[in-house]
Order: structure tokens, then sequence, then C-alpha cells
């Protein structure tokens, strides 16, 4: 196997990915700036099919009308020259000082409705080049303190924006849908929306909920001690799976945005096995940082890098669900039983059912091994390549 990239891998990157600097709380960046043109070049070289943005990552925050137009039609060319496309874009609400109470929930109403504007403008610009998700990350809707934000007036604020924003696409007819990004802390102390199961609870809650769904992160979930697969799979099994945020993380600490299948490894193989086996069609988007002691080559290398983790990753998995011994394995751990409703004789069947009850042998099912270490062993010798 050579784990070459192709289109068809659904491989993206974000501009900010490649293109990040290096700067972080206590040190200068380290690299010079990437022109969007040369990222889009060196993806596409890569193996990648996609590239996305913030808006200020294409356009400097406080361009001119014309220099706007100057940028986008760069990088309308370089998409056209290689055949890359935009799947999804994004809106940063979060570097310039007027987001430092936030944008969507921010106490200062003249601010929210800058932000909303500003999303307004970049949607239209997704929209133009193609985009068919609209990412949201309220990295700086939250607090550090607890009477500074009233969390369930915020929690209003937040609805009343993905609402017009819905509206908003709704009457421009365009086919967009947006995907909350979750994510529990950092930059704020606390950020509302924290985890998938708080952004999938929250959809529930807009107007047209058919229009929201999520874009986990890796590192974001498992910042906060969660199990990413799990949340994916809650994701997928609610249909709200829209994109998905691939890094690596190793356990709670600061966002690392390490390169895909660094940090947790065994939640990588699980992630991509449920990512291949669930039917997810959606771009495999790589929301990683570069770490600051590399240079460009370094950079090209990491991003390369993620591509490949996640290939052999799915060739591992497929490798394990292929393997006859790990089919009886599945069957000796009762997976086949897990797939079977409950009571599908009924309220009437099940109470009238003896053996479910009054027969039950409860010591007997409590005395059955559930076989699990076995199909775990097989797994982990799948993943560490010495099987099959
Ligand atoms: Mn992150």
């Amino acid at each position: 196997m050579t784990y070459q990239p192709v289109r068809e891998d659904k491989f993206s990157f974000g501009l900010w990915t490649v293109g990040w600097q290096g700067k972080d709380p206590f040190g200068d960046p380290t690299r010079a700036a990437l022109d969007p043109v040369e990222a889009v070049q060196r993806l596409a070289e890569l193996g990648a099919y996609g590239i996305t943005f913030h808006d200020d990552d294409l356009i400097p925050f406080g361009s001119s009308d014309a220099a706007r137009e100057t940028h986008v039609k760069r990088f309308r060319q370089a998409l056209d020259d290689t055949g890359l496309i935009v799947p999804m874009a994004t809106t940063n609400l979060f570097t310039h000082p007027v987001f430092k109470d936030g944008g969507f929930t921010a106490n200062d109403r003249d601010v929210r409705r800058y932000a909303l504007r500003k999303v307004i403008r970049n949607i239209d610009l997704a929209a133009e080049l193609g985009a068919k998700v609209y990412v949201a990350w309220g990295g700086r809707e939250g607090a550090e303190s607890g009477g500074a934000k009233d969390i369930r007036a915020a929690l209003d604020r937040m609805k009343e924006a993905f609402d017009l924003l819905g509206e908003y696409v709704v009457e421009q007819g365009y086919d967009l849908r947006f995907a909350i990004e979750p994510k529990p802390n950092e930059p704020r102390g606390d950020i509302l929306l924290p985890t998938v199961g708080h952004a999938l609870a929250f959809i529930e809650r807009l107007e047209r909920p058919e229009m929201y769904g999520v874009n986990p992160e890796t590192g974001h979930e498992q910042m906060a001690g969660l199990n990413f697969p799990h949340g994916i799979a809650q994701a997928i099994w609610a249909g709200k799976l829209f994109h998905i945020d691939l890094n690596g993380q190793s356990g709670i600490k600061y966002d690392q945005d390490l390169r895909f299948g660094a940090g947790d490894l065994r939640q990588a193989f699980w992630l991509v096995d449920l990512l291949e086996t669930a039917g997810y069609e959606g771009p495999r988007h790589f929301d990683f940082k570069p770490p600051r002691t590399e240079d460009y080559s370094g950079v090209w290398a990491s991003a390369e890098g993620c591509m490949r983790n996640y290939l052999i990753l799915r060739e591992r998995s497929a490798a394990f669900r292929a393997d006859p011994e790990v089919q009886q394995a599945l069957l000796d751990s009762r997976l086949d039983e897990l797939a079977m409703p409950t009571a599908a004789d009924g309220i009437a069947g099940l109470l009238a059912d003896k053996g479910a009850y009054e027969e039950f042998d409860v010591d007997a099912a409590a005395a059955r091994g559930m076989a699990f270490e076995r199909l775990d062993q097989l797994a982990m010798d799948h993943l560490l390549g010495v099987r099959g």
C-alpha cells in the first residue's frame, strides 16, 4: 500500500491550518505568511480535494472592496487551475478585539449586529464559491466569571442569531446548511455549547432544525475527557453529522490541534472505523496546527501525515472487519443481540413472558462472560499491523 490520497477520499484542509504561522500566547510567529494561492496548489498536489477558510484568512480584516475583489479573484483562479473545491466556509468572530466578549452573544448589542452582518457577508461568498456547509465556531461566546453572562439570555441571543441566518439562507435560495462546532473552553474560560451533546440539544430549539447540524472536532471533545467516536456516533444517529474536524489531542489539556492520528491513536482507529462503516459521505476535514517547531517542509509533511494516517487506519479497519476471527469474536460478544429490538413483542408480550422475569435465571446470566477482551485484542493486533 502506498497510502496515496485521491480526490475521492474527500480530504480537505482549512486555510488557517497549513497557514498557521506559529503565533501562540507565549511566542511570536515562527513561519512567514503563506499565500492562499500556494496553499491551494500544494494541497492539490498532495491529493486533497478541498480547501476551507474563515473570511479573514482569505481577505485580511479591514480590506477595501477593491482589495477584497483581488484576493477572491486570485483564490478563485487557483481553484479553477487545480480543481480544488470549497466544501465549507466559516467566519472569524474571535480574533479582532471587538469580539472580546463574543459575536452572537456579546453583551454589547452593536457588536452582535456587526457580527451577524460579518457572517452574512461571508455566507454570500461561501455560496458563490459553491460551499455546501457553513461552520459556526463560537470561540468567544462564553465567560470567565459567573455574573458577567446571563447564560439563558445568551442562549436566547444565540438562537436568535442562528434563526436569522437560517432565514437569510432560505430567502437567498442558497444550498447551504449550518454546522455548529462545540468546544468546552479556550479561548474563553467556559464556552457556550461546550460539547456535541449540548449542540444537538440546542439545534432542536431552532426554528428550522433541519438546516443545522454539528461540526465536531476530535480534540475539542477529548479536552473534556469525552470519547470522540461516541459523540460522532450520536451525531450520526441523530442525522446531524454535517461536517467533521479531524486532528489529534493527548488527553485533557490545552487544545493541541496535532495532526490526525497523533494523540489518542485508539480513538482515531475507532473513529475511522465508524466513519467508514456508518455511511458518512461528507468531507474528511483536517483542522490541525503544524507545530511551531516546523518550517514549511514540516508543514507539508504534517498535512501529508494527516491523510496518510487516515488511509492507514481505513485499511486497518477494513482488515479488522474482514477477519473471520473478528466476526466470530463479535458474535461471541453478542453484537448481533444488541442490534435486535428488546421487546418486538410489545409491552403486552414482555409482561406475559415469564422467561423475562419470573423464570429468568439471573445468576446464570450474571455468570456469562462478555468476551470483550478477546475482541479488543484482535482490534489492537489489527491496529498495530501484526494481523492480516
Ligand atoms: Mn482545535
